[in-house]
């Protein structure tokens, strides 16, 4: 239950990432901002990145599991409420040092030398995907909610997103990159976010055996004991319409293609929907970087964003959105770049 912490302070008790070596040699790392489910400030991404850098070059850790300490989510993103107020106020050296630390990160853990794992059990948005998917491996339960939904608040997928979500199979990417969906756990091990699908109920006794005796160095033969294999049915209900909707040519295809759609009927409505309530300039910013990413290394795609998430900070469409989702609530943003479609 939640405590409340008195009207003074409503910080939380110590550091927001935890970190810690198990006797096994196993580097523990504990996302602990639960009141943001574990939105990803600064000092978050330093904190991560420190334990990350002097784990690779020391010898006694053999790998590395990353953990939320919060049951709701693993990671809700980014700190775009910080972004949106420096955006606001044109203080772009606080948009650059935030963006640039942030995929650093996504980067040190694409490369990281050594196994590295998340625990993703609830939400998984955004920045979250970027300190999960770049990762060797990545467990989710059937509570784990996978999405990158920054058109819906005027942003765009970012985190290296334009390097994975174009090399999913059946333009799926394109579909949860566009529209922002979320797909759940055994869903996203058939198409590729994920690469193990473990019961809730059996994530305490995984993080025993990854953290104890026999653990160590590789998690893969702990990781494939626990892991419930794939089933044909896993794939999205809708792999088959996303795959014909989402390899269009451009944005007004995919709309037409779900448009046509009789087969599947309502799907389609609501994914009209998803599009229809998006930012329109966020829909066609992601659909020039995803084709762009398509050709390009992780390190390119992340130098793209940079540049255009520093650009984005500044547009209205970004701050209205933010508002619209996460200050003023309403959920209906009233979007400044609809009138130039
Ligand atoms: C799109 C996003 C984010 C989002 C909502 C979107 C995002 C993000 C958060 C978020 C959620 C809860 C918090 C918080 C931030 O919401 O990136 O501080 O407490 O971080 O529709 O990209």
């Amino acid at each position: 239950m939640h405590q409340d912490p008195g009207p003074q302070d409503r910080s939380e008790p110590g550091e927001p990432v935890r970190t810690r070596v198990a006797p096994n040699g196993t580097g523990v790392i504990e996302l602990a901002r639960p009141s943001a489910l574990n939105a990803l400030d600064l000092t978050m991404v330093r904190l991560m990145t420190r334990a990350l850098t002097v784990w690779r070059d020391d010898p006694a850790v053999r790998s590395v599991v990353v953990r939320s300490a919060s049951p709701k989510a693993f990671c809700a993103g980014g700190d775009i409420l910080a972004m949106r107020s420096a955006g606001m106020a044109g203080d772009d050296a606080a948009v650059r040092a935030y963006f640039s630390a942030e995929y650093a990160l996504d980067a040190l853990i694409a490369r990281y030398p050594k196994p590295y794992t998340a625990l993703i059990d609830g939400y998984a948005m955004g920045g979250g995907l970027g300190i999960s998917v770049h990762g060797s491996a990545r467990v989710v339960t059937e509570r784990a909610s996978l999405a990158m939904p920054e058109t819906a608040i005027g942003f765009f997928p970012d985190i290296g997103a334009s390097h994975f979500l174009p090399r999913l199979p059946g333009a799926f990417g394109w579909y949860l990159g566009l529209t922002g969906a979320r797909v759940t756990g055994p869903a996203a091990v058939a198409c590729g976010l994920a690469t193990h699908h473990v019961p809730a109920c059996d994530l305490p006794a995984l993080e025993a055996a990854l953290t104890g005796d026999g653990g160590e160095g590789d998690p893969g033969p702990v990781l494939r004991r626990f892991a419930v294999p794939p089933r044909p049915g896993d794939a999205h209900e809708h792999a088959d319409a996303i795959a014909r909707c989402f390899s269009a040519p451009d944005l007004a295809g995919v709309r037409a293609r779900l448009a046509a759609e009789t087969r599947a009927g309502d799907w389609a409505d609501d994914t009209l929907a998803l599009l229809d309530a998006a930012s329109p300039a966020s829909l066609a910013v992601t659909f020039g970087l995803l084709r762009a990413g398509a050709g390009s290394t992780l390190e390119e795609c992340l130098e793209r964003e940079l540049d255009l998430a520093c650009h984005t900070a500044r547009t209205a469409d970004f701050h209205e959105g933010v508002r619209a989702a996460l200050v003023d609530k309403d959920r209906k943003p009233r979007w400044p770049s609809a009138g130039q479609r």
